[in-house]
């Protein structure tokens, strides 16, 4: 991006958080996916641990960008390729657009548009609570500052390796549509390995891509309240482009499974919660919002 791209996607950003926009799908995020966690086995799951992990995100990825256009039409969503982009001196936690890391002890984020002392509030967070921490039960988090840990939780990024063998899985997703789907030979969910509950067995076993990126990137990013994080976007831009990339590689197979929906996850044809407005089958091809810079 050059310097002049960076300023308006962020300016573009502090107006719709100024505007409350921004407040208000951070807290629809919070809304739909504390369900998703609820039961990972047997409950709904729209967003999370779901085939429809891909487009609820495309939609909401949409719908952020929608924001941002009302704003200043020519700003665009930017993705974060964390295959390359590993240092912690890359230009993308510059000061000039996503700030840096958070500060010893109580990770605030101290640099950047979105350190506290630039005037970025958190007014919509929540911390797990329980055990396991996934589990969609929250308590307010009262704290207004964002924050971050890199590395703290989990030694590396992504490696284009992870992701170049996930692209080469053939189904976009199988039974039983959660966080087990895929974990065995032949490994059939394109969709649990991005998302990153399962690993092949020459891979460790911990989280990988995108649950990688969110330990990774700690402190918000860390849990559901993570859009709080503009990073979320970047993080989810590149997701949202991986299904893309193996879209292209894979074009006779089906794009999004199940066709018919189940009690718990949505089809082909559900229209997609709480928006309503879209079908996976409508975001399935991207290009009919926009393209990606190869
Ligand atoms: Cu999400």
């Amino acid at each position: 991006m050059t310097a002049q791209e960076r300023r308006r996607f962020i300016q573009a950003v502090l107006e719709i958080k100024r505007r409350g926009s921004y407040d208000e799908l951070v807290a629809l995020h919070v809304a739909m996916n504390a369900t998703d966690f609820r039961n990972k086995e047997s409950g709904v799951r729209i967003g999370h641990i779901s085939p429809g992990f891909l487009p609820w995100h495309r939609q909401f990825l949409l719908e952020f960008e929608r924001e941002l256009q009302s704003v200043d039409p020519t700003v665009s969503v930017p993705y974060w390729d964390w295959t390359t982009d590993q240092a912690l001196d890359s230009p993308l936690w510059a000061d000039d657009f996503m700030g840096g890391n958070g500060r010893k002890g109580d990770r605030m984020v101290v640099t950047g548009p979105f350190a506290h002392a630039n005037g970025w509030r958190i007014n919509t967070s929540v911390v797990p609570q329980g055990v396991p921490a996934l589990n969609g039960h929250y308590s307010v988090d009262d704290r207004r500052f964002l924050t971050r840990d890199l590395g703290a939780n989990i030694d590396r990024l992504p490696t284009a390796r992870e992701l170049e063998d996930t692209l080469a899985l053939k189904v976009y997703d199988s039974e039983p549509f959660n966080h087990l789907a895929g974990g065995e030979a032949p490994f059939h969910s394109f969709r649990n390995h991005l998302e990153g509950y399962v690993t092949f067995p020459w891979e460790p076993r911990t989280a990988k891509l995108h649950s990688r990126g969110h330990r990774w990137s700690g402190g918000h990013m860390g849990y559901i309240a993570s859009p709080n994080d503009p990073l979320f976007f970047l993080h989810h831009c590149f997701i949202d482009r991986c299904w893309a990339v193996w879209q292209q590689r894979h074009p006779h197979v089906p794009h999004y499974l199940p066709v018919e929906e189940t009690d718990e996850v949505p089809g082909l044809h559900t229209p997609m919660e709480p928006w309503r407005t879209m079908t996976p089958a409508d975001v399935v091809d991207h290009t009919a919002f926009y393209t990606y810079d190869s």
